[in-house]
């Protein structure tokens, strides 16, 4: 590993040892992993060539890769090699990991998702490919100025990114704009405009590196010449502008889509991946086989969300127009390979296109996609629309175009039941299917918290890495003394290390025996991070009103990002900044109560936080978060959570144990019950003084001295529209933290439900979800390349 690591520092990157930077350290090592890669990924290929096996194609907007190194150094068991190897080269093997950047191609749940199944798919050995964008700028960096959030682009690619194989050879013509010819019974289209897709593969070697699969992002380039007449006219300018405008569909992810310049570029980003990877896996295909009706037995496509729903009319589109099978069989062929993922309920996130703009930027596609309307309204007259008001549903025409559907934990796929695909459900009763989400034990146990890792490692050996059901045994450790002891001891470690870091970089001293308090995702209303800083503010209040009672100290942990054009997110932002700049200076509360808000979350952070946690904060109006994984990860690593029965809460608590767990809130019955009951809200606030106190205080500027009027709007809202039943659920929410502090207080008690939550979280390991999928929606196998005992 040692002279790999010289050998690339020289040969690669052209530097001398003694003049070499962390930076190049870094990227060497993370060559010289990638070499141990290689040979894992082509065998894997060559052997899935060889036995023509069925390939998985997960196409995703997004992936939230976080960082790679020790990832990759840990499936392929070299991390001790690795580190080892960098001490003897006089380096910092810490340091040179957190030199690299956080791949953010993602926003949140749904892209961290996509980066554990890579992980499961190669660890399970399913012959698989992720393919995505590669965005130049991934999701922003967030600042804090004067406590509000300040967006500036993301840079991860600005440095050398040492695991991608660029393939200047595989590229594809995508087309946009123009119009369609009809002859002879056919369909031309002639495109306006036509960008290149460039293909960059990362490989993703699953745990002991027996299996490698690929994550194929595109960029795009301009498909015309450079225009050598413009520059050496000297108009620069015009010379460079076809290619900027063609990088433009690559360059940022999530562009701002309240314009309409924006919605456009969000539906070319949309097309222009799942047309290449249609046209990429198509001829794989092709490359193999004759008869294209034999796709849906080698070809399962999964598309992540509405994003790429497009493939639908795209699969059909090249099989009726470049393979000329009738557009029914086409239709009916497409089906069989589509499954369509839903991860959500909020009727924002279900995409809909202006006919006049989805008309405009693919007009073939949008003729098969009234094709498609016409031929389900023949099969099953009545049936929903995917083209009404002048609209193109994306849920609809992925509901329609895919075989199964699946939501993401059992809660949320009986809403999706119900709610928004209660008609299509009626007509297809056996199409929507359960799949609750998983993580990868490898990053979010293994990796990510090395004290418990090893504890629990030398505890009952290190098989759960690989089988986390293996997990239970440590049930029978919730009554012995000495291994609660050590168990707590690894939490205090992580908790130590976790203030340590939020001295240097947030300039607050929080002491490591306080009851860790954490809520980290984006910042939406639904999530309600509004309550746990309205709940903080009346904690703040009863200890002042009785500064000598006995409390249980706390550090109210936030992590997030706030949409750019999401005002109210935004204002909650700048309320949690305030909050804490009051509390954290007050000397009556002192250590009693700290709030601390790091910026610019992301997944390295979140390795950080969620080893510390005490309390997990999993808090959202019941019925809007679809699953949620980070509950889960926080439960893995010891937390408890303090939750309401939404998403995957509802499966996590059925497994570490009502007592094991803080519940409280409506029920998404009762939500939905509450809101028809008039003033609802105003009620809830009247009949809760301590909420009224908070409200006011907000309202009066206490927290805000410098403009008393900034939270009128927001806490206005809570009285008149609190669509999210903040105030309703606030007494409970208050109560049972109180109840968490009582536990808290009891050590031994704490530890042991800690223990059994991890001890009980090895269903929720992705192992399990994707032989799910693999089951029920893909029909591939399994094939236990790695060596993972099959549980499911
Ligand atoms: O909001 C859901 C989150 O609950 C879920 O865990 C995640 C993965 O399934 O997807 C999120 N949804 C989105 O990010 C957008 O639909």
């Amino acid at each position: 590993m040692k002279e790999e690591i010289l050998r690339h520092l020289c040969k690669s990157l052209g530097k001398d040892a003694a003049h070499s930077s962390v930076h190049d350290w870094r990227v060497a090592l993370s060559l010289a992993l990638r070499d141990r890669m290689v040979d894992h990924w082509f065998r894997s290929t060559r052997e899935t060539y060889e036995t023509r096996a069925k390939r998985v194609y997960y196409l995703s907007m997004e992936f939230l890769i976080g960082r790679l190194v020790e990832d990759m150094a840990a499936n392929l068991g070299l991390v001790e090699e690795a580190r080892a190897a960098l001490t003897e080269l006089g380096q910092d093997y810490d340091a040179v990991v957190l030199n690299e950047p956080d791949a953010a191609l993602g926003n949140g749940g749904l892209g961290r998702l996509a980066a554990c199944f890579m992980d499961l798919l190669a660890s399970l050995g399913i012959p698989a490919y992720g393919y995505g964008i590669r965005y130049e700028h991934g999701l922003f960096k967030q600042d804090f100025v004067d406590g509000r959030q300040v967006e500036t682009a993301e840079t991860w690619l600005t440095q050398r990114n040492p695991w991608e194989f660029e393939r200047p050879e595989v590229q594809f013509r995508i087309g946009f704009g123009g119009h369609v010819d009809h002859h002879d019974g056919k369909a031309y289209w002639h495109p306006w405009e036509t960008v290149l897709a460039t293909a960059y593969d990362t490989p993703v070697v699953g745990w002991q590196g027996k299996w490698g699969n690929t994550l194929r992002l595109w960029s795009a380039r301009p498909a015309s010449k450079f225009d050598l007449e413009s520059f050496n006219r000297g108009d620069y300018l015009a010379a460079g502008r076809s290619e900027a405008l063609a990088r433009t569909i690559s360059r940022v992810l999530y562009p701002d889509d309240t314009t309409e310049a924006g919605k456009e570029l969000r539906l070319k980003q949309e097309y222009f991946f799942t047309a290449a990877s249609i046209m990429d896996l198509l001829r794989r295909f092709l490359s193999d086989h004759d008869d294209i009706r034999e796709l849906p037995q080698y070809v399962a496509i999964q598309l992540n969300d509405t994003h790429p729903a497009i493939a639908g009319p795209e699969l059909v589109r090249l099989m009726s127009d470049e393979h000329n099978l009738p557009m029914d069989e086409a239709i009916e062929l497409a089906r069989r390979c589509l499954g369509y993922t839903n991860h959500t309920l909020l009727p924002e996130a279900l995409e809909r296109w202006h006919v006049g703009l989805l008309g405009r930027v693919l007009p073939r596609h949008l003729e098969i996609i009234r094709a498609i309307d016409e031929d389900q309204q023949a099969r099953h007259p009545g049936s929903p629309r995917i083209l009404e008001h002048d609209h193109v549903h994306m849920g609809e025409l992925a509901f329609i175009m895919a075989h199964k559907v699946n939501g993401v934990s059992a809660l949320h796929t009986e809403l999706v039941k119900s709610t928004v695909f209660s008609d299509l459900h009626r007509i297809h009763p056996t199409r929507i299917v359960n799949q609750t989400n998983g993580i990868t034990p490898r990053r979010w146990l293994h990796t990510c918290n090395a004290p418990l890792s090893n504890l629990i490692t030398r505890e009952i050996g290190d098989g759960w890495v690989a089988d986390l059901e293996k997990l239970k045994a440590l049930n029978q450790r919730t009554g012995d003394r000495e291994f609660l002891d050590a168990f707590s001891a690894a939490k205090r470690q992580n908790k130590t290390e976790l203030a340590d870091w939020i001295a240097q970089t947030c300039g607050i001293a929080v002491d490591p025996d306080a009851m860790f308090d954490v809520q980290i995702k984006r910042i939406h209303e639904y999530k309600r991070q509004l309550m746990n800083i309205l709940e903080t503010v009346a904690l703040w209040n009863e200890m002042r009103d009785a500064p000598d009672a006995e409390w249980t100290p706390r550090v109210k942990i936030f992590g997030g990002k706030a949409a750019p054009g999401y005002h109210v997110a935004k204002q909650i932002i700048h309320l949690i900044n305030d909050v804490a700049r009051v509390i954290n200076n007050d000397p009556v509360t002192g250590d009693l109560l700290k709030v601390v808000f790091p910026a610019n979350y992301n997944v390295t952070m979140a390795e950080r936080l969620i080893p510390a946690a005490d309390l997990s904060e999993q808090i959202s109006t019941a019925g809007k978060e679809a699953s949620g994984t980070g509950n889960m990860k926080f439960a893995l690593n010891g937390a408890l959570t303090i939750g309401t029965l939404d998403g995957a809460n509802v499966e996590i608590r059925e497994h570490v144990g009502s007592e094991n767990f803080f519940l409280f809130g409506l029920t998404a019955r009762e939500v939905v019950e509450r809101r028809h009951v008039h003033g609802y809200a105003r009620a809830a606030i009247e009949a809760s003084p301590r909420l009224s106190r908070v409200l006011g205080q907000i309202a009066d500027g206490q927290f805000s001295p410098e403009d008393s009027s900034r939270y009128h709007g927001l806490v206005g809202g809570l009285y008149d529209h609190d669509y999210f039943l903040v105030t309703c659920d606030f007494d409970s929410y208050f109560d049972t933290q109180r109840r968490a502090d009582q536990v808290y207080r009891n050590g031994s008690n704490w530890a042991a439900m800690a223990l059994r939550n991890t001890a009980s979280m090895g269903w929720f390991s992705s192992d399990r979800t994707i032989r799910g999928y693999a089951r029920d929606i893909w029909q591939v196998d399994a094939v236990d390349r790695a060596g993972l005992e099959m549980t499911a």
